[in-house]
């Protein structure tokens, strides 16, 4: 992948480069910013300093997506479930240092990777999950309606796909719409857990949390309804400057 991000971009994907993690970071809208362009970012989108990743504030409160996302679902999966996987992605970061270092482990390298793209990925999903939302939504146009009417054949056939796709992952996982630069389209996929079943080289645009900690106390095993009511509060904006960031972005 080309890249002509900042340097704590690069090091993160030169730490990182484990298995699905990778699909990420090219959608944070944290590295390729200059540092004037950073400064304007939502706080949420800062998910790494000084060394370690750290997990950003919510850009709205826990209450502010009712009725369709509850506020004690959001607090909860924000601040105890991403947290967890920050913590996770942090321990297995600092014992693969340490095996590099010939400190730590080496039999253990294939344990940490694997922690490291279990944390890693969810901590990355989670922070696209959240300013893939806002209170209201906002309204899906330009260039992004244009690539998904191109390559769904409409916009009711790309939402009709999401749906599927998300509401019909196996267990635990993600739905999400991607941008994939081999061939510059607009795909959707499913992800288990956070890293499994995932299209390297793919950039998330727009991701939608299935776990059960997602939906369960409002929706108990209506997941369906869970998908269609965050459709309700999708940041269309959020989510075009996503591909216009990834579409400049290429594999060769
Ligand atoms: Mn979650």
């Amino acid at each position: 992948m080309k890249m002509e991000e900042g340097v704590s971009r690069r090091d993160l994907i030169k730490t990182l480069g484990v298995g699905g993690l990778a699909l990420g970071l090219t959608s944070l809208g944290h590295g390729a910013q200059t540092e004037e362009k950073k400064s304007s970012l939502p706080k949420s989108q800062i998910g790494y300093k000084e060394g370690a990743f750290v997990l950003p504030p919510l850009s709205y409160a826990y209450d502010a997506l009712e009725p369709h996302i509850d506020a004690q679902t959001m607090k909860l999966h924000h601040d105890k479930h991403h947290a967890g996987y920050v913590k996770g992605a942090n321990k297995a970061l600092k014992n693969l240092a340490d095996i590099a270092s010939g400190q730590g482990d080496a039999s253990l390298v294939k344990h940490w990777a694997r922690e490291l793209a279990f944390h890693g990925s969810g901590h990355a999903m989670h922070l696209i999950f959240w300013n893939n939302m806002k209170p209201g939504g906002s309204e899906l146009k330009g260039a992004l309606a244009d690539a998904l009417v191109a390559d769904f054949g409409s916009i009711d056939g790309f939402k009709n796909l999401f749906l599927g796709a998300s509401q019909s992952v196996e267990g635990s996982g993600w739905g999400i719409l991607g941008y994939e630069h081999v061939s510059g389209r607009l795909v959707v996929i499913q992800a288990e857990k956070h890293q499994d079943h995932t299209v390297q080289g793919i950039s998330p645009l727009l991701v939608v949390d299935v776990w059960e900690h997602a939906y369960y106390l409002k929706y108990q095993n209506r997941r369906g309804d869970y998908i269609k009511a965050f459709m309700n509060v999708i940041n269309w904006d959020d989510v075009a400057n996503r591909y216009a960031q990834a579409s400049r972005l290429s594999v060769a």
